[in-house]
């Protein structure tokens, strides 16, 4: 009845996950239960769960990533304290549980942390920026989110029944088989990782359409911010290697479900090929997050430097450049496989290439502040930040291109040190940079700053204590993923590792800090122009936050920075108040339970699959269905809101943007 579900799952002799599992969970039921008798619940369904509209969807998407990057956190943490302890001792993690762990800690980071951030910053400003009401399928949208949230909510629930992979954040067969790895660890993440990889091959396509379709009168290519440039890059991204993660997944799972022998080499399969499949998706995927990332840092450079955009068009050449090079150089994940000296070298050749366009954004970033009125905001802390620390990264990448030397660092800590130092500079000190940035278009007021600061600092000066002992141990011979050790040289280096852990732990206290201070001081912090920086681009031309349908009349552009243009026409002509333009009654996708309820069926089907429950997994799979079917049966599927609402917005909004531009002219 129940395939291979049994008491037996709950893992009552291990009891770290069984506690933490049960606590999460815990705390999600004391919060459904604060909100239902508080009565947020219709609000929360009504303008949250069930919106369709592309700020909401980012926001959720955001609360998504900060909950999982905690989990991940945590994790970090008791890796790094197991190390800590294990010097010739066994520390308080046995292998099996810390195999799940750095295992769960990768996937989390990875899917559940970076992506979520990612796309939903994606989600929340690039309608803005392009200067239209929504994303091309605002539904289709809301059910990528629900499905991605799925993925998040099945690798938290393995913590309490049954167990996680061991198997690292990516499961390579032999060690992935059913024959290695019988338990259900392994069908927990593909499950996860498949039916949130939907949700992200949908987001993908929903943004290229968005972005090549929807854009506002006259912004042609050359003059799309250049966030979105990335954000189509990484969008391409992902419908070109997404579906080979599915398929790579899907192989691996035939083989555990069905006896299939993809990747068996005894008989007839191929365990190598799983490398080579898993990682034309694995590298595209790190240009998926990290080009969206550089385009964040492209805003916020020229916002607080005053000036637009060094090298603009190169700027573009680059992302498509490193778009397309990304997926020429798979091979360097394992140069070790023995393909021989002539197809590792092309593979090392092609990978330091994509040094020379990275190495152009990172000079265009610098002569875009070179003779600017530069601001150091916390935002533009972290773009400093990351270009000093990402340039360390990046030269240690082209290190391990280099096959001979690959064969000495490869699966150490010193590549662990690499990646790290590409991806928390590179993709989570963006996603702060961000946050500070865009959070008062969001939610209407400032963060504050000197916490800001705080974290910057605190993030910046722990990240390199936690890191910079990687690569020394690394040189040292250290090898990724151990639980144990005895080679005393490792052991200050490793405790020194700790210490820059509980700094970023300090960092992260900073942040919460913030967003508590601020939220408590926010009548304060009011952003009442819509235009906190002094931006260029058209999402500063809203209202903060803006209304449902972005703009009461599409704007009309004729520059690459069609904001900043129209505050300098306004300057110069001293013409603070256009004449008011002739408003119309807006049509809106109406909000829509769908991607909740396909998300529920998903996640029954996920359960039931990787339990073995085959009439739930039917089951499931019907609802599902029905769910699609009811969906795109509806009639009423958009509402109006009349000419005089949208006027009476625009009016408030045109009445406190005439007051910044006067400002501005004194
Ligand atoms: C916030 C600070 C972080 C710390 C202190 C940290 C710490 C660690 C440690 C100790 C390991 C295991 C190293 C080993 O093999 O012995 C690890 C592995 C890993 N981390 Fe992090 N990490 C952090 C953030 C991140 C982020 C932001 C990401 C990605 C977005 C990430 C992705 C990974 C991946 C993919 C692995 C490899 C897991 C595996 O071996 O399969 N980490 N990290
Ligand atoms: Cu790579």
């Amino acid at each position: 009845m129940f395939g291979k579900l049994t008491w037996q799952a709950i893992p009552l002799n291990e009891p770290i996950p069984l506690v933490s599992g049960l606590a999460v969970y815990l705390l999600l039921f004391v919060l459904i239960v604060w909100v239902l008798a508080k009565g947020y619940g219709p609000y929360l369904w009504r303008e949250w769960i069930t919106s369709v509209d592309h700020k909401r969807i980012g926001v959720m998407y955001f609360l998504l990533g900060s909950v999982m990057l905690l989990r991940g956190f945590i994790d970090a943490i008791m890796l790094r304290a197991q190390q800590a302890m294990a010097f010739n001792a066994p520390g308080y993690l046995p292998p099996s549980h810390f195999d799940q762990i750095f295992s769960a800690h990768g996937t989390i980071m990875i899917f559940f942390v970076a992506m979520p951030f990612v796309i939903g910053l994606m989600n929340f400003a690039v309608p803005l920026q392009l200067g239209v009401r929504d994303v091309a399928f605002p539904t289709l949208n809301s059910v990528s989110f629900w499905l991605n949230a799925v993925g998040a909510f099945l690798v938290t629930l393995s913590l309490l029944v049954g167990e996680f992979s061991r198997t690292g954040w990516l499961p390579y067969p032999p060690l992935s088989e059913l024959r290695y790895s019988p338990g259900v660890g392994i069908d927990y993440y593909c499950w996860a990782i498949q039916i949130s990889g939907i949700g992200t091959v949908m987001t993908g396509v929903n943004f290229v359409t968005t972005i090549l379709k929807l854009r506002a009168p006259g912004m042609n290519y050359t003059r799309m911010p250049m966030f979105c440039w990335t954000a189509l890059a990484s969008n391409l991204l992902i419908i070109a290697a997404f579906p080979v993660l599915t398929a790579t997944l899907a192989m691996l799972l035939l083989d555990r479900y069905l006896g299939f022998h993809f990747f068996t080499d005894m008989y007839g399969g191929n365990s190598m090929m799983f490398m080579n499949l898993i990682w034309a998706w694995g590298h595209p995927e790190v240009y998926i997050l990290v080009l969206p990332a550089f385009g964040i840092y492209s805003e916020v450079v020229s916002t607080f430097s005053g000036k637009p955009l060094f090298g603009y068009r190169s700027m573009i050449i680059a992302t498509m450049a490193i778009c397309i090079i990304s997926f020429m150089v798979w091979l360097h994940h394992f140069f070790t496989m023995g393909a021989g000296p002539v197809v590792n070298a092309v593979f090392g050749i092609a990978s330091m290439i994509i040094a020379v366009p990275t190495g152009v954004k990172i000079f265009n970033w610098m002569f875009t502040m070179y003779g600017g009125r530069v601001r150091y905001s916390s935002a533009m802390l972290w773009t400093i930040g990351f270009m000093v620390s990402f340039v360390v990264g990046g030269l240690t990448g082209v290190l391990l291109a280099v096959p001979a030397a690959d064969f000495q660092l490869h699966n150490s800590m010193f590549l662990v040190a690499h990646f790290h130092n590409t991806i928390i500079p590179g993709v989570v000190f963006a996603v702060f940079a961000a946050y500070t940035y865009w959070f008062p278009k969001a939610f209407g007021f400032v963060l504050d700053e000197r916490l800001g600061k705080w974290a910057f600092w605190l993030w910046f000066v722990g990240f390199w204590v936690a890191w910079a002992p990687g690569y020394v141990v690394g040189l040292e011979g250290m090898t990724r993923r151990l639980q144990h050790y005895d080679d005393p040289q490792w052991r200050p280096w490793l405790m020194l590792a700790s210490v820059g852990v509980l700094i970023i732990l300090a960092g992260i206290v900073a942040q919460v800090a913030q967003l508590v201070v601020s939220i408590r001081t926010r009548e304060k912090r009011r952003d009442r122009t819509g235009d906190p920086w002094d931006g260029r681009s058209l999402e500063w031309a809203t209202p903060s936050p803006p209304p449902a349908f972005n703009f009461a009349v599409l704007p009309n552009v004729k520059d690459q920075e069609p904001y900043w243009d129209i505050k300098q026409q306004a300057r110069q002509a001293m013409q603070l108040v256009t004449p008011e333009p002739e408003y119309q009654a807006i049509e809106m996708p109406r909000n829509s339970p769908t991607g909740f309820v396909t998300a529920f069926f998903a996640t029954v089907t996920g359960f039931a699959l990787i339990w073995h429950i085959w009439w739930l997994v039917i089951l499931g799979l019907l609802g599902a269905y029905v769910t699609f079917v009811v969906f795109a049966w509806r009639d009423h599927t958009e509402f109006v809101i009349p000419a005089e609402e949208v006027a009476r917005i625009d009016r408030a909004n045109r009445a406190a943007r005439a007051e910044r531009l006067r400002e501005l002219a004194r």
